[in-house]
């Protein structure tokens, strides 16, 4: 492509020079003075002549597919320049200018050029600088975690129980930025993976974590916490070295480090922006784990995905294997979850968008969300509620479309007072005992409890007057559990 771009400072030619060459064969037209007498015009071609006038374009070689710049100085003589550049047959015409006001002038000049296309520097260099200056940020905060973790002998990286994808691309994620490996820093958790897609993606990625004792957390010299924050294990870390997570930030707990990011879809999204900020290498596995934890934790950006989020994936995309992306999703449809689904059809009630289920007592935990994110698929469907009883206790998957009410709102108001509840908007988990949940709602059997659930869902759903502001003060203090 060609550009002839109209300059009348140093400045702006040296600018598009770096920015336009060598895409783009650059022409430079200066009008008559000292700018056009010192200019040194090796790397691109230069035309000295009046920018009002057309037979200056003329010679210049300007034709409908040249792209034609010009520097708006604020002068009024703009338009006769725009006059000029159309007399020679100009018609991809841009205007620079340096300030809004230049723009708002340079709107105002389109109702006569139509074919101007008006930008400021300002708006060019916006977002990446925003980026950069954000990055160095990230930058001095990982500089100094990674400090204060040099000198640890054994370091642990938790995550929450039964790792799921973004627990385990976190853990190898942040096990590269403390630039160890797993003998000096051990992912762990307290109950490993147990759904069989988690289950595959560990075997494919070759992934190693180890199911530690309670106990065990206290030998180690430093601890980090990912996609999860201390106050999910009670009692166990009063004290934390770092946390990193997405979930919402929760009190009552202390740690050194921490960066904390809600409106984030997954932990693997901050953690790519660390790996990035101090220019770490990302391995193919790693990258391959982290983007699968981002499709996995967003539903491929159907859920609480961003624009970091979307920044992040096409910056992993290339380092990552997509076939192995593939095999791994492909696990996600056993024999055993169609049974449930099968089951949660066949004794489940739909009434006003809101579908829910019982699913009596699962072998596993997993088969509640499973059915809640299969159901929320189906037309019609806004919000998907399943529960079942696991070990005695009473466990809700909860997701919604995310227009509607919020889903941590509805666990929250029905069973933070008997157990742990807590979420997102569009998904949320309650874990209640069952012997509470049978006291504060009854006792009952099978599809008797799924009526009391709906009742309980739709009641939620016809609150008008929310209490919204005692609520975030009460979302700080609450335990969250993970959807
Ligand atoms: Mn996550």
């Amino acid at each position: 492509m060609r550009c002839l771009a109209v300059c009348h400072t140093e400045l702006m030619v040296r600018l598009l020079d770096a920015v336009l060459t060598p895409t783009c064969e650059l022409d430079v037209v200066i009008e008559p003075g000292p700018l056009a007498r010192s200019i040194d015009a090796d790397d691109f071609g230069l035309s000295i002549g009046d920018p009002k006038r057309v037979d200056t374009f003329v010679k210049a070689d300007l034709t409908p597919a040249t792209a034609v710049i010009i520097e708006d100085t604020g002068r009024r003589s703009l338009r006769r320049v725009l006059e000029a550049v159309r007399g020679a047959g100009g018609t991809l015409v841009y205007v620079l200018g340096t300030s809004l006001r230049d723009v708002e002038r340079a709107e105002s000049l389109r109702v006569d050029f139509p074919e101007v296309t008006t930008l400021t520097l300002a708006e060019l260099i916006n977002a990446p600088m925003i980026t950069e200056l954000g990055r160095s940020v990230t930058r001095q905060k990982v500089q100094q975690y990674q400090r204060y973790f040099s000198d640890a002998d054994r370091v642990l990286i938790l995550t929450h129980n039964d790792p799921d994808p973004d627990a385990l691309a976190s853990g190898l994620a942040m096990r590269n930025i403390l630039r160890r490996n797993k003998q000096t820093a051990i992912i762990g958790c307290l109950q490993g993976v147990s759904r069989p897609e988690n289950l595959r993606m560990v075997k494919l990625l070759d992934l190693h974590y180890e199911v530690l004792l309670p106990q065990d957390v206290r030998s180690f010299d430093k601890v980090a916490l990912v996609d999860v924050q201390p106050h999910y294990f009670p009692g166990l870390l009063a004290q934390a070295d770092l946390v990193i997570d997405h979930h919402p930030e929760q009190s009552g707990y202390n740690t050194v480090f921490k960066d904390i990011r809600p409106t984030y879809g997954s932990t693997s999204t901050i953690l790519t922006e660390h790996l990035r900020a101090v220019d770490i290498d990302i391995s193919e596995r790693t990258a391959t784990a982290m983007l699968y934890a981002i499709k996995s934790d967003t539903l491929f950006f159907n859920r609480q995905a961003n624009r970091a989020d979307l920044d992040a994936f096409s910056y992993l995309y290339p380092l990552a294997d997509a076939m192995m992306i593939r095999k791994m999703e492909g696990a996600e449809i056993t024999g055993e979850r169609l049974d449930y689904v099968i089951k949660a059809w066949q004794q489940g009630r739909m009434m006003e968008h809101v579908f829910c289920a019982f699913l009596g007592e699962p072998s596993r935990e997993d088969f509640i969300p499973y059915v809640a994110d299969f159901y929320l698929q189906l037309e019609n469907v806004q919000w998907s509620v399943i529960s079942g009883v696991v070990n005695d206790t009473f466990i809700v998957s909860v997701r919604n479309l995310g227009y509607s009410r919020n889903a941590g709102d509805f666990v929250r108001r029905w069973f933070n007072d008997i157990g742990s509840a807590g979420g997102h908007r569009t998904m949320a988990k309650a874990v209640v005992p069952l012997e509470a949940f049978q006291q504060k709602f009854g006792t009952y059997e099978g599809s008797r409890i799924n009526q009391r659930m709906l009742e309980l869902v739709l009641e939620f759903l016809h609150e008008i007057n929310a209490t919204k502001g005692s609520r975030d003060a009460k979302e700080l203090r609450e335990p969250q559990a993970r959807a």
